[in-house]
């Protein structure tokens, strides 16, 4: 169960954000992003959890994406070394967040040359399946796998090849079900779960987001919202249309724990 979150208000300088426009293309709007990300806090309230929302910080156009800075679990947190230059600051901004919740025994770092963002992280049970993607290398991976191993976790290197990050790709949606795009269905690490493809047309809504048992799925992908209620979700539409614009998916937008 999560009982907390944290996020960070979207700045205006969001319109400068790393972009693929592998999810659509044109600028974000400020004012709408700001309604949309209110939003996605209401309802992780309305689940239950305890949000901490960051100050907007105008610094770095993509640091409402707090899912890349650190990785969180019950018993540590991994400050990342995002690896974009434009990124990169973000993660000496989220430290203090993270002293909140995590004695300073319990808080590591990915060091050079290693790189991370926690977009390529994807969990199930005690397992972590960690992206190999230009954006978090084997040096990556190797250091991650070093630090959660002395808490009980274990971790794996899936490789990424379709775009930006792991989750963009494939989510477990808990209960051994997966949504995965038609290239991940073919990846044997995931061979085992039960995989529910996602079509191209419908890619964005593969990073839907099981919160204490309640999907949350981005508005305007009709076929996966049928598919999660069919499996017996409970489901919460979002729109995300501003985040997309820049590549920012639902899970992007916090940490949960
Ligand atoms: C970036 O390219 O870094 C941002 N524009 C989007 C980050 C999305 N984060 C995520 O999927 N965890």
């Amino acid at each position: 169960m999560f009982t907390r979150a944290i996020t960070k208000k979207p700045c205006r300088a969001l319109v400068d954000g790393i972009t693929t426009a592998m999810f659509g293309d044109g600028t974000p709007d400020y004012d709408e992003a700001v309604r949309q990300h209110d939003r996605y806090v209401q309802t992780l309230e309305s689940l239950g959890l305890e949000v901490l929302d960051l100050d907007a910080d105008e610094r770095y156009p993509d640091s409402c994406f707090v899912e890349d800075p650190a990785v969180v679990m019950e018993k540590c947190a991994i400050i990342t070394n995002p690896a974009k230059e434009s990124r990169n600051g973000e993660k000496f901004e989220i430290i203090d967040a993270i002293r909140k919740f995590y004695r300073e025994n319990q808080i590591f770092y990915i060091e050079s040359p290693g790189t991370m963002e926690g977009g390529d992280v994807m969990r199930v049970g005690d397992h972590f399946y960690v992206g190999q993607s230009d954006r978090t290398n084997e040096e990556g991976l190797r250091q991650f796998k070093e630090i959660v191993s002395q808490f009980g976790y274990t971790a794996s290197g899936v490789p990424v090849t379709e775009g930006l990050h792991l989750k963009d790709f494939v989510i477990y949606l808990e209960k051994g079900n997966m949504l995965v795009s038609p290239h991940m269905n073919e990846e044997p690490a995931f061979a085992e779960y039960n995989r529910f493809v996602v079509e191209p047309e419908e890619l964005y809504a593969i990073n839907s987001m099981n919160i204490n048992g309640t999907v949350l799925v981005p508005e305007g992908f009709p076929e996966t919202l049928r598919t999660i209620k069919e499996l017996g979700y409970p489901t919460i539409v979002i729109n995300n249309s501003e985040f997309a614009k820049i590549d920012g998916s639902l899970t992007c937008l916090s940490l949960r724990f």
